[in-house]
């Protein structure tokens, strides 16, 4: 391939999330949600916030509540021609369970997908995006219940109807396999230790569920919108070509793609039941729950930051870092130690759309780093632009491979608060935010070097990126 070629229709764009951005906490009869409750990211405590609390960096993140005008017209700026955010459920049902919703949570989401069509940006919005009511949680038990699901589709049902008109693209829940290593950031199970798979199963076989139903309520309510899932795309290679190894990759790979291969097909996998049975899990699926799972999704997403290892040596797992990766001998590493591997996506989307065969869209991928702001005020993250490139440039190549991809949003256009640790210090933006891990700051936007790459790179539909 020596120029990248990108469909016409082709959605470029960025990500951000609710409760990485918004702040505004317990704003205009906004909820706990379980995000507030993890004020130190989603692998720390959990702690029950009060409101007169001290104020932790999340409350205030960003401060995307008051200032979405002001950043929706710099990513205007850009080009981008959509943008993924979420909806905080929160701010429209502020305990889960009320019978009707918070109006003034609503009101925003109004403003905000309008400022959108204002410069044509076109809204692609996540139901649940690691958060939920707290007090579902509490009273509930989390997706533990099933009551929850009942819950989540009064939600997911009153915002296609409120929204029904300004969003045509949704997505159920954020990396739904994350939980399986968060459980209470993904299935809302506090009192769980992630070794506890009969109650992580049952809790995620209810939100699968949820999920099927919020596609079909959507395709009733909004018959010319496109609903997706979300998975995080942790691809895994063998770590060496013994046949061993080849078989722990297969399993680890399956460990995530299970998820998707539900949503996607409509049913559990077959390879799911040996898991199953080999670790006691026994689930409660009724006849209704199996009639649900048939409304599949109509495309996949998912987020890309790094390819892992996998090995069946129990000597060589130890090293794994994140989320039990064996780390990769021929790759480096961000300085929070991911591992870049750009041919990966191009992999990856290969995979998921053998696997499928439905359209696939990158709605999450970037370099969290460090910045620093010169004498001039100018931010040269000429890392982060070879990081997009070379991961753009395999898009392309995958494109060039036969798979369709609807589009790309780029992780934190503009910096936020991290999931993993609720730390500003990884950015990941094209725009700055003046504001440090203690909290201080003017909350000024910036614009970095990348800022002007990302620029071109939309206006020439990706034709001005550098094949190395
Ligand atoms: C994904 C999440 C995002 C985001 C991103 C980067 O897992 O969907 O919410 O934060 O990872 O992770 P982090 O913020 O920990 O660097």
């Amino acid at each position: 391939m020596t120029t990248p070629q990108f469909p016409k229709n082709f959605l470029w764009g960025g990500a951000i999330a609710a409760n990485q951005v918004e702040g505004a906490y317990l704003t205009d009869g906004k909820g706990l949600s379980s995000s507030d409750c993890q004020p130190h990211g989603i692998f720390g405590e959990i702690v029950e916030r009060k409101p007169n609390d001290q104020t932790e960096i999340k409350d205030v993140a960003i401060d995307f509540y008051h200032r979405y005008p002001e950043d929706i017209a710099l990513f205007a700026e850009m080009g981008f021609t959509t943008l993924r955010t979420s909806i905080a459920w929160t701010r429209i049902f502020p305990n889960g369970d009320e019978s009707t919703p918070n109006e003034a949570g609503l009101a925003f989401y109004d403003k905000l997908f309008a400022e959108m069509h204002k410069y044509n940006i076109e809204p692609l919005v996540t139901l649940s995006h690691y958060e939920m009511p707290f007090h579902l949680i509490k009273e509930y038990g989390g997706w533990g219940s099933r009551k929850t699901i009942e819950f989540f589709e009064k939600y997911a049902k009153t915002v296609f109807n409120r929204y029904k008109d300004s969003v045509k693209y949704w997505l159920t829940f954020n990396e739904i396999n994350m939980s399986l290593h968060s459980p209470m950031t993904g299935v809302g199970l506090i009192e769980n230790n992630s070794d506890d798979k009969q109650s992580i199963y049952q809790a995620i076989h209810h939100q699968l569920v949820a999920s099927a139903r919020a596609v079909k309520a959507c395709h009733e309510i909004i018959p010319d919108a496109k609903i997706g899932n979300m998975l995080l795309g942790a691809v895994a290679y063998p770590l060496t070509p013994r046949p061993s190894d080849v078989m722990a990759t297969l399993e680890e790979n399956h460990g995530w793609l299970f998820f998707g291969d539900v949503q996607c097909r409509g049913y559990y996998p077959s390879y799911m039941r040996r898991y199953f049975a080999k670790n006691g899990v026994e689930l409660n699926i009724t006849e209704q729950d199996k009639q649900d799972l048939k409304s599949t999704v109509d495309f996949v997403s998912f987020s890309y930051y790094m390819s892992c290892c996998a090995t069946a040596d129990p000597a060589q797992k130890t090293k794994g870092n994140i989320l039990d990766m064996v780390p990769n001998p021929y790759l480096e590493s961000s300085e929070w130690g991911w591992q870049i591997d750009p041919v990966g996506i191009r992999y990856l989307l290969n995979v998921l759309y053998e696997r499928y065969q439905k359209p696939l869209f990158v709605v999450e991928n970037g370099l969290g780093a460090k910045d620093k702001v010169e004498a001039d005020g100018s931010i040269n993250d000429d890392y982060r632009i070879d990081y997009l490139n070379d991961h753009l440039v395999q898009i392309a190549e995958a494109i060039e491979d036969g798979v369709e991809v609807m589009g790309y949003t780029s992780w934190g256009p503009i910096d936020l608060i991290s999931a993993s640790k609720a730390e500003v210090a990884k950015r990941y933006g094209f725009i700055y935010v003046d504001l440090d891990d203690s909290c201080q700051g003017t909350l000024a936007r910036k614009k970095k070097k990348s800022f002007h790459w990302y620029q071109s790179v939309i206006k020439s539909n990706g034709q001005t990126l550098k094949v190395k």
